[in-house]
């Protein structure tokens, strides 16, 4: 059942246009908001990259969901409400549900801005036995705040933020983040935040470059969105996908690089955009946490971290935060 809806097609679309105008617009380094790779086809492409070889992360966030479910459960106090920051495809939160529903009959609240995914999460998760779910078509925090509305006195909420999405966050704004989650969460509340690890440099690249070209087609989508949404000229044979990794942020970041010296227009947002030969367009950060770092960050943001889970075959966390007083 969807509870809640905002924002019009229309107001989403001026809403893109003036980012690209912002973001292509800028003198120095262009860039484009990571959050537009996904749309209907970056979302699609977005599952497929998570079944590639390469790409490690989305089955090693699934194992150790599935084999700390249990542990988790007994660490969370009865009763409970659960909500997710982006449900995605449903698929790694029914580990959660299942061993939470063994003990009590739960309500999730998945957040998404997009109407699909919800469909999508719902059908997924809905055969999990006890389970109510309430969808809610919003942006993260005020989805949040429309779900600590709900609480009834003395339900503890625990908040789902898996698949490594926090390390898409620019550098700094990961804390800003959480802080804000924090404000929406009472003491003893908890957060269960899956957070991608550093790793050696070949197998980082690897999983955002993939041999197939997979992730290549997502980034370029971004282009390819431009020209459906905002009528764009964009030729996707005159630019190429590129993953480099930042040692400064220890981030692994996108760009869709310029094969020639081109300019393209772009309608919609009222504007025309030139490139150089080789300049690029920043479209993602991927940033890889050490153990101590994610403890640092609950610290800073009103939590402390009070498990770390992780997987051996690829290094990546769950981490329990509980806010503190
Ligand atoms: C969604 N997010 C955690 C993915 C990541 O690994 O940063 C997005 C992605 N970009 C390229 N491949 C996957």
């Amino acid at each position: 059942m969807l509870l809640e809806q905002t924002q019009t097609v229309d107001a989403v679309t001026a809403q893109f246009a003036a980012d690209v105008r912002a973001g292509l617009g800028r003198t120095g380094q262009k860039e484009l908001a990571s959050k537009y790779l996904y749309d209907v086809v970056g979302s699609s492409l977005f599952e497929t990259i998570s079944i590639m070889p390469e790409y490690g992360l989305t089955r090693a966030d699934e194992r150790v969901l599935r084999r700390h479910a249990d542990d988790l459960a007994r660490l969370i106090p009865a009763p409970l409400l659960v909500s997710e920051l982006g449900s995605g495809s449903g698929k790694k939160t029914r580990w959660i549900l299942e061993a939470l529903c063994r003990r009590e009959p739960v309500t999730y609240y998945p957040i998404e801005i997009s109407a699909t995914a919800l469909a999508f999460c719902e059908r997924e998760l809905s055969q999990v036995e006890r389970v109510t779910i309430l969808g809610i078509e919003r942006e993260y925090l005020d989805g949040l705040a429309e779900v600590t509305k709900r609480r009834q006195p003395g339900a503890r909420l625990l908040v789902l933020f898996l698949g490594s999405t926090i390390g898409n966050f620019d550098s700094g704004a990961d804390r800003r983040f959480l802080q804000c989650v924090r404000q929406t969460m009472l003491p003893g509340d908890c957060l269960l935040l899956g957070a991608d690890l550093v790793k050696p440099l070949a197998r980082l690249l690897a999983a955002y470059d993939d041999p197939a070209g997979v992730t290549a087609a997502f980034n370029l989508n971004m282009l390819a969105r431009m020209n459906r949404e905002l009528d764009a000229d964009f030729n996707l044979r005159q630019f190429e996908h590129e993953a480099r990794f930042n040692p400064r942020t220890s981030s692994v970041e996108m760009h869709l690089r310029s094969k020639k010296s081109q300019t393209v227009t772009i309608p919609r947002a009222e504007f025309m955009v030139h490139f150089r030969e080789g300049e690029t367009i920043w479209t993602e950060s991927s940033h890889k946490y050490s153990l101590s770092e994610l403890q640092r960050l609950a610290a800073d943001s009103g939590f402390e971290c009070q498990e770390q889970w992780t997987d051996q075959e690829w290094q990546f966390s769950e981490n329990l935060f509980v806010a503190t007083v």
